[in-house]
């Protein structure tokens, strides 16, 4: 009998009544063929699922209601439906309105071509991913769990976007913003503990006078609020013997990855236009700290970035390169190449070569004087992880500077009220409940 072709395009990372539903009543209609999203395909739009392709495949495909599965590569049904040309696609007709109807609408579109039809059921009330999702974020959020995401993270989206944290405030930012553009929710993937915000924050030069117990405790107020990976900027690391305790520390708190940088001697920040008194590190003996993390790291997850300052200090790009090879040879799990040029030229030539390398890593790039890069072209360039080091605290500053100002200036606090958050919102910013 030649039985009729159903579609039913899902994630189906975390299942429930819903999905059950669904299939069901796709199934009503003919032979279920499921359009399971990748990995990829569920991070353009949404987190990286908690289950990779593989697991949802072996779930979804014991439920007695799925004849077949096949991948579906991106949001977009329409390369799958033109290969399968099925009778029916069904739905829930939650899709009718928000991120996915342009989806829906190109869906119908497709199926018009040979007279199929879309059967959308009503969604299954009070239960979605979302709300199980929320509850397993109570769990994944544990410091023991949260290590691995940043890892995840790299594996699956085509750029990691990590914003500067300075305070537990801006962690909130970071976890909470979301927006839409062209369909998509766009957000932030972590926060980046930065030397220079956080020594700023506390009145102090970013030279490393601001300790790491200091710079954990920070660190832990921010964690507490948060569930998202951090990357933690811990200068040249320090001393080589003492490295293994910062390590314990940073896992402990649930960090994801470490940033050592290869230089030696007074630290001054690497944006400052005289390099002068700045010395880099031999490659060999900064080799020693990134393999002293690697043997001292409890989960393999938990990544160690090297960060390249060549650049920085005037040297070219053969140097960069050979440091890469040997900081890759050591175990870095990624590469940050560093520069204080206004244009990204450099760190592209840069990537250009040390892609073809077979000690190749993930670079990571700080476009903080080259800011009018676009992300798009970071990533046909070969970067994996953007970070904007410093742009929160770069935004605070003038603005409070010129409240306290305009006090001043007026006797009264009223000229600045327009320009404030207003004391009903500051007062529920924080929910406490
Ligand atoms: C930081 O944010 O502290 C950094 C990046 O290390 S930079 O300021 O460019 O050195
Ligand atoms: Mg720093």
């Amino acid at each position: 009998m030649n039985k009729k072709k159903v579609y039913v395009g899902m994630a189906a990372d975390i299942i429930h009544e819903g999905h059950i539903n669904l299939l069901k009543k796709a199934s009503q209609y003919g032979e279920v063929i499921v359009g399971l999203l990748t990995d990829k395909a569920i991070s353009s739009y949404k987190g990286v699922p908690y289950l990779d392709f593989k697991r949802r495949k072996i779930i979804i495909q014991n439920i007695k209601y799925v004849k077949r599965i096949i991948p579906q590569e991106t949001l977009d049904y329409v390369s799958n439906l033109k290969k399968i040309k099925p009778n029916y696609v069904v739905h829930g007709d939650d899709w009718k309105k928000g991120v996915q109807k342009k989806t829906r609408n190109r869906v119908i579109k497709a199926l018009k071509k040979w007279s199929g039809k879309l059967i959308e059921p009503a969604y299954t009330k009070n239960i979605s991913s979302s709300i199980i999702k929320e509850k397993i974020l109570e769990i994944t959020s544990l410091p023991q769990n949260r290590v691995s995401r940043l890892k995840r993270l790299m594996n699956n989206k085509s750029l990691v976007r990590i914003l500067e944290s300075h305070n537990s405030l801006t962690g909130l930012i970071i976890e909470n913003l979301k927006i839409q553009k062209k369909n998509m929710t766009k957000e932030y993937d972590g926060m980046w503990s930065s030397s220079l915000t956080d020594s700023a924050t506390k009145g102090k030069p970013d030279n490393s006078s601001v300790d790491f117990s200091s710079r954990i405790s920070s660190l832990n107020d921010m964690m507490d609020v948060t569930t998202k990976p951090l990357i933690f900027d811990a200068d040249n690391g320090g001393q080589l013997e003492h490295l293994p305790f910062l390590i314990r520390s940073l896992e402990r708190s649930g960090a994801s990855a470490i940033i050592i940088e290869d230089k030696v001697g007074l630290k001054r920040n690497s944006l400052f236009k005289n390099q002068k008194g700045t010395k880099q590190d031999k490659p060999e003996i900064f080799a020693k700290k990134i393999k002293k993390i690697c043997s001292s790291r409890q989960s393999k997850d938990f990544m160690v970035i090297a960060r390249i300052e060549s650049f920085i200090v005037g040297k070219g790009i053969n140097d960069a390169l050979k440091r890469a090879e040997v900081y890759s040879k050591a175990g870095a799990d990624a590469i940050l190449i560093h520069s204080k040029e206004k244009s990204p030229a450099e760190i592209f030539s840069f990537s250009k070569k040390f892609r073809k390398n077979k000690y190749s890593k993930p670079l990571v790039a700080v476009p903080s004087t080259y800011s009018k890069v676009y992300e798009k072209d970071l990533i046909k360039n070969g970067f994996k992880l953007v970070i904007y080091a410093n742009q929160l605290l770069r935004a605070a500053y003038p603005a409070m500077q010129l409240a306290a100002k305009k006090i001043l200036e007026n006797g009264r606090s009223f000229e600045i009220e327009k320009k404030i958050i207003p004391i009903k919102e500051i007062i529920n910013l924080i929910k406490n409940d």
